[in-house]
């Protein structure tokens, strides 16, 4: 059985065209005029896209003492109903679990997810056994390792473990990845405020300023390149991350920066002046920051600087976060956002004239598809690519909102705003997942995509040879009168 998708126009990452797509076997098999097929799905005044990729979600993780509330099954219909057709989720071993441990539990999970899915494996403590379990993980097919740089106590790897485990990502082949934010600065932040009576989610902000961020990045970055490993930055929020990832471009350095869609549109008045629980259910870290940094993010995206728009999606209820109240420190850190991501980016981005409908394609797609090593399958409109599409129509509006939401969680952090530029029809693999408003795929649909290291990106960078090659003994470490 065929399925033709008809009269709609082709955006690609650098193309735009009329063309029709026909799908067989859950894959593209040609595209092109007045193509036939058993099935026609009308795309009269929608765009045809690349499905797209959210490389940056925590479904149902354990942390902060309570599990986030959407797992593999709500998640992905909500990944859906905005148009994305690929999450790619953190593995997360707690310290001192193996990852082989960890992914086993992933693998469980993910089995309910409506569409394709990857993980990242976090590395959240260091030994010979996490040294020799990362080549079996990257034999399963995940070419990228998480550092939290912040959670101190918990999650948080110091400096000598963080350029132990981007060596090893170097010989196999991998990509690290962090979350840069000084947790050791963070920690006493958060202490010092506590001790002053700030217990209130607005202190969270206040607690993890822009610089801890700008500083924790330019770490990792020098670190990475001394472990001649390109560098992923997950969530990067302001001005000052962004400058150092700039810099490091600029330096021939391979370094990627990601933003959140809730960063780029969301700004740290949700802080202050509001209720405890409109406040609470905003915290995340990086926290929202004012507009000045927000203009950078923008910047970056029109300019290639930062590379791709996720949403860290880690939802939890009103009920989790109130585990916060009396102390900000407690509140579960993380908002929603994948069924968000894609129309937000398009209202705000697009419509507004910020990226054009390529960037937009890019950035929520085919660039970390690239990155991640999954492109061509993932992320293009391409004979034998994926029918992993999305139908947008650039018309279509709606106002978001908590009760229409796919998402398990009792609010939504976007209420309120309105979008135009919805997907018609989500296919993933060919079938249609999400058309006439409702979610039209079956639970355990999805299937784990694995992406091989030892691409040509990490393969390219020498710098740790360099840096470990026999050196000339200098005249000037032998003591003068000789021994
Ligand atoms: N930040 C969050 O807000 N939640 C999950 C983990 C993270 O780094
Ligand atoms: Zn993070
Ligand atoms: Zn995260
Ligand atoms: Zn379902």
């Amino acid at each position: 059985m065929t399925k033709v998708i008809k009269n709609g126009t082709v955006v690609t990452a650098d193309l735009t065209y009329k063309a029709d797509v026909l799908i067989d076997g859950g894959k593209i098999i040609e595209i092109g005029p007045d193509l036939k097929g058993d099935e026609v799905i009308d795309a009269t005044g929608c765009y045809v896209m690349p499905g797209g990729i959210d490389p940056h979600t925590h479904l149902e993780m354990p942390f902060m003492g309570t599990y986030s509330a959407d797992d593999f099954e709500s998640g992905t219909r909500a990944a859906l109903a905005g148009g994305t057709t690929m999450v790619i989720d953190f593995a997360l071993p707690s310290p001192g679990e193996g990852l082989l441990d960890a992914l086993k539990k992933w693998d469980n999970k993910s089995t309910r997810a409506h569409c394709d899915y990857s993980f990242h494996m976090a590395i959240t403590w260091w030994g010979e056994q996490v040294f020799n379990e990362m080549k079996e993980v990257t034999d399963r097919g995940i070419n990228t390792f998480k550092h939290f740089l912040a959670y101190k106590g918990a999650l948080m790897v110091n400096d000598d473990e963080l350029f132990a485990s981007f060596k090893r990502c170097a010989e196999l082949g991998a990509i690290p990845l962090v979350h840069a934010e000084n947790g050791d600065v963070v920690a006493e932040m958060s202490a010092k405020l506590l001790a002053e009576g700030n217990t209130g989610p607005e202190a969270h902000a206040y607690s993890r300023p822009s610089q801890v961020e700008g500083e924790a990045t330019n770490r990792a970055i020098m670190i990475a390149d001394m472990a001649g490993v390109p560098l992923y930055v997950v969530h990067t929020s302001c001005e000052e991350a962004h400058e150092a990832i700039r810099r490091a471009k600029m330096n021939g350095k391979r370094v990627w920066g990601e933003p959140l869609i809730q960063h780029l549109t969301l700004d740290e008045s949700e802080y202050f002046d509001k209720d405890w629980d409109h406040a609470a259910r905003r915290v995340m870290s990086p926290p929202f920051r004012n507009k000045q940094h927000q203009d950078s993010l923008w910047a970056g995206l029109s300019s290639g600087t930062l590379s791709c728009v996720a949403t860290d999606h880690c939802a939890f209820t009103t009920d989790q976060k109130r585990y916060g109240v009396g102390d900000f420190t407690k509140i579960p850190n993380g908002t929603g956002g994948l069924e968000d991501r894609m129309p937000m980016l398009w209202t705000e981005g697009v419509n507004k004239g910020r990226i054009t409908m390529n960037e937009f394609v890019a950035v929520t797609s085919t660039n970390i598809a690239k990155i991640l090593n999954c492109y061509p399958k993932k992320g293009a409109v391409l004979v034998g690519a994926d029918a992993d599409l999305v139908v947008w129509d650039p018309e279509a509006s709606k106002t978001i909102s908590a009760s229409s939401q796919q998402s398990a969680i009792d609010y939504n952090v976007f209420e309120g705003k309105e979008v135009k530029g919805l997907p018609r029809y989500t296919l993933s693999r060919g079938v249609v997942a999400w058309g006439d408003g409702k979610i039209q795929s079956q639970e355990g649909h999805g299937e784990f995509v694995a992406r091989d290291a030892g691409m040509p990106v990490t393969k390219a960078l020498s710098t740790w040879k360099e840096l470990t090659a026999p050196r000339p003994v200098q005249r000037s470490g032998i003591p003068a009168t000789g021994v």
